[in-house]
């Protein structure tokens, strides 16, 4: 018998402890505004189609080829599933950020009309290299001669994605995770406009005559065309499906012989085509979006930019287009196999063979023997799989150290470099012999540190690594000795682009 003891219930966490939780644990990389940082925006209209027990698994275990590290050693199973009732809890308001908002956010802090013609430095200006360093959120721009930075300037607060340029590699625009597009001109090295075009957006897209830019939005669910010349807003087109169901944006792409952006999308199974040729012809196949939806959605009815949709039978995440760009290989959502859509047939017309959760996005094209190869890492795997690009068969699937993020190669070479520092072996760089289709060296230029994404600079000479820490490095290697040549201190340098590369859509790298 117990005596003068009284039995409490086990506690229950209030709403008090959520937010407490929430500023603790989420708010560093999702905001404190849960509307996305570093991290996605997490409100129910973003997590459409995460069940709530997946998302307890999320916060549990964390969440793999992300950042998302795992919380169950520092939360009970209470405080996770408290967290969990939290993120899926509406926002009193979601902030809308439609035309009006974007257009207030509007800086224009050069005019365009009045830059000089020429750079106001003597390098080459297609071998320049714009190097994403998220340690301090700054920008380099590198010199990819002498590898001696030319500016260094603070950037908008997490920058993602490749760094797009225009079609003379002249300008180059950047994306934030919350919305921000800047235009840098490398010619005389300042910022030329900005404007917050989402509330947590995905990427950027610029069109291959650069007259426009695409901007791909996670929140609000929208995709935002910016005239090139000084980013002003031209059009907000809602990403609506069947039903009126909306869907966040896992990505915009160009395809320049196409005239037109393609989008791949998270919530709907669809991928979408927009054209912005100005003689766009009338359009066949497919279905346009329709005009009535938008003034449904009262945003831009019937603007110059019209979404194609293609329905397709999975979700695609991820997007690698033949040289054609005709043809779009897409990462299904269960990461076991890709799907190939023809944007001309307008479906899927074969399926790929590619378990281990690829990292299509990544991937690059090579010729061997006439025929066209694409090799791709995963996210899941320790292999790199290459797949022929006429039978979209996987035709080897070579075995690595470990999964890797990001793979590269160039016309100049023989070889691809990857990482597979998603792996246990996280400071290795192997490199492969596309000819043989097998590993020939592996590298441990900084060991025991993380090191990934390579970048050929314009001739294929030379090589570029990042040691992606916050006191990490840019390495550069000669190419073919496979020898370190150069070393700078970078603040976690997560990405770095070479103008000619891109701006030629070099099939050793990503555009
Ligand atoms: Fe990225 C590009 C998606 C996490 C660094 N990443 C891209 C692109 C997409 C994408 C769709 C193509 C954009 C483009 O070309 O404009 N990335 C995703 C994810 O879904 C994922 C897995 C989860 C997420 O957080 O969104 C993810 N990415 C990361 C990271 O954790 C990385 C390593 C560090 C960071 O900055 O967040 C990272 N992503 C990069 C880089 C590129 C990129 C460096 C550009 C690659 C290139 O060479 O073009």
């Amino acid at each position: 018998m117990v005596v003068g003891m009284t039995i409490l219930a086990a506690p229950t966490l209030a709403a008090e402890d959520a937010t407490r939780l929430y500023a603790e644990h989420c708010a560093a990389c999702h905001g404190g505004d849960r509307l996305g940082a570093i991290g996605p925006a997490l409100l129910p209209e973003n997590l459409g189609r995460l069940r709530k027990a997946e998302a307890e698994k999320v916060i549990a275990q964390g969440r793999d080829a992300t950042q998302m590290p795992g919380h169950a050693d520092k939360l009970s199973p209470e405080q996770i599933k408290v967290l969990a009732e939290y993120v899926y809890t509406p926002l009193a308001a979601v902030p809308s950020w439609g035309m009006a908002e974007i257009k207030a956010s509007h800086v224009v802090s050069v005019d365009p009309a009045g830059l000089p013609a020429r750079p106001q430095w003597t390098t080459d200006p297609l071998n320049l290299f714009t190097v994403v360093e998220t340690g301090d959120h700054h920008v380099t721009i590198l010199d990819g001669d002498s590898f001696k930075p030319l500016a260094r300037f603070a950037s908008r607060f997490a920058l993602h994605g490749g760094a797009k340029y225009s079609p003379d590699g002249r300008f180059v625009y950047l994306a934030s995770r919350d919305g921000w597009i800047t235009k840098y001109d490398l010619y005389t090295l300042q910022i030329v406009a900005e404007i917050r075009a989402g509330v947590n957006t995905r990427n950027v897209a610029v069109s291959h005559d650069g007259r426009f830019l695409m901007v791909g939005n996670m929140l609000p669910h929208t995709l935002v065309a910016l005239d090139a010349r000084d980013l002003s807003p031209l059009q907000v087109i809602p990403v609506v499906g069947d039903e009126k169901a909306t869907s966040r944006v896992s990505a915009v792409y160009t395809a320049p012989p196409r005239s037109s952006f393609v989008v791949a999308l998270k919530d709907i199974l669809e991928v979408w085509e927009i054209p912005y040729a100005d003689d766009a012809g009338p359009v066949m196949n497919g279905f346009v979006h329709s005009y009535e939806k938008g003034l449904e959605e009262g945003i831009s009815p019937g603007g110059r930019f019209q979404a194609i949709r293609i329905r397709t039978p999975d979700y695609l995440d991820d997007f690698f287009f033949d040289r054609t760009y005709e043809r779009v290989m897409g990462a299904s959502r269960d990461g076991k196999k890709g799907l190939v859509v023809d944007l001309d047939i307008k479906r899927k017309i074969a399926e790929i063979d590619l378990p281990g959760m690829p990292h299509l996005g990544s991937g690059i094209i090579f010729r061997k023997d006439g025929r066209d190869y694409m090799a791709t890492p995963h996210l899941k795997e320790a292999v790199i799989s290459i797949i022929d690009m006429e039978t979209w068969k996987t035709v080897k699937r070579i075995p690595t150290l470990g999964p890797g993020f990001f793979m590269r190669s160039h016309e100049n070479t023989g070889y691809a470099w990857i990482d597979v520092s998603m792996g246990k072996e996280k400071d290795a760089i192997q490199i492969i012999d596309l000819n043989a289709m097998e590993i020939a060296r592996t590298l441990r230029p900084a060991p025991g540190r993380t090191t990934a994404h390579a970048e050929f600079d314009r001739s294929g000479k030379h090589v570029l690594i990042s040691v992606m820490e916050a006191d990490g490095e840019l390495i550069v290697f000669d190419a073919e000795r496979f020898e370190v040549v150069a070393r700078m201190p970078m603040k976690r340098p997560v990405g770095k682009y070479n103008v000619f590369n891109k701006i030629n859509y070099s099939s050793g790298t990503s555009h």
